[in-house]
């Protein structure tokens, strides 16, 4: 991983199977959410080192300091988008603000309508891996998830959840909304983790 002028920049490079789409085509499952500033939240929940649920307003979130990434990202449809510029807050901020206990080695990112994906906590933490609420300098368009996705850049895209509202610190694994329909837990595109079928013992839970 590079840096320009403190941008980490990855190199592009395509995973096996994968190919570069005419266009930038955007995905996902189930209507478009609309953003209400007001009543939104985003809430770290589950084992926290307190106890206790720590609850950002769209206020205080977005006065949280923001860092720049420029990364790949891969569907497991086959297409994928090249060099994205992304910008927002570092996951490294969410949990210093509120701390996991330190059994926590998975979360879960919860978005709105209940869509879910569980991550390891090494790749939640991995350099690449932002809640962004830029794309290419401008604000998330609604349909990319506006005002709020996680972007990990280096696992399949399903795992990028859009509409974020939330992270589940876990004591155990546990499968997300695509992890339970089929697909890999893990989801590493360099090593095709496609279907939950390739999974080897330790991947994921039973
Ligand atoms: N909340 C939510 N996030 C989601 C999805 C979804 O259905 N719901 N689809 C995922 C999938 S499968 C992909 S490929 C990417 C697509 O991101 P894009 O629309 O910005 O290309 O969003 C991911 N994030
Ligand atoms: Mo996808």
């Amino acid at each position: 991983m590079r840096q320009v002028r403190g941008v980490i920049v990855e190199e592009s490079r395509l995973p096996p199977g994968q190919y570069v789409p005419r266009g930038r085509p955007v995905i996902h499952y189930g209507r478009v959410p609309r953003f209400k500033p007001e009543s939104w939240d985003f809430r770290v929940f589950g084992a926290t080192a307190s106890g206790e649920e720590h609850r950002f307003t769209w206020s205080e979130f977005e006065a949280l300091p923001r860092t720049t990434r420029i990364a790949d990202f891969h569907c497991v449809t086959k297409f994928s988008l090249m060099a994205n510029e992304w910008s927002g807050v570092a996951p490294a901020t969410i949990l210093a603000a509120a701390p996991p206990d330190p059994g926590v080695r998975h979360v879960m990112i919860w978005a709105e309508y209940g869509y879910s994906a569980n991550l390891r906590m090494s790749d939640f933490t991995a350099p690449d891996t932002l809640f962004a609420m830029e794309l290419d300098e401008k604000p998330l368009s609604p349909d990319r998830g506006h005002p709020l996705r996680i972007v990990v850049p280096h696992l399949y895209a399903w795992k990028s959840v859009k509409w974020v509202r939330g992270i589940e610190y876990l004591l155990e694994d546990r499968r997300g909304f695509w992890e339970e329909r089929g697909y890999h837990n893990i989801a590493d595109p360099w090593r095709e983790q496609r279907y939950s079928y390739q999974e080897e013992p330790g991947d994921g839970p039973l």
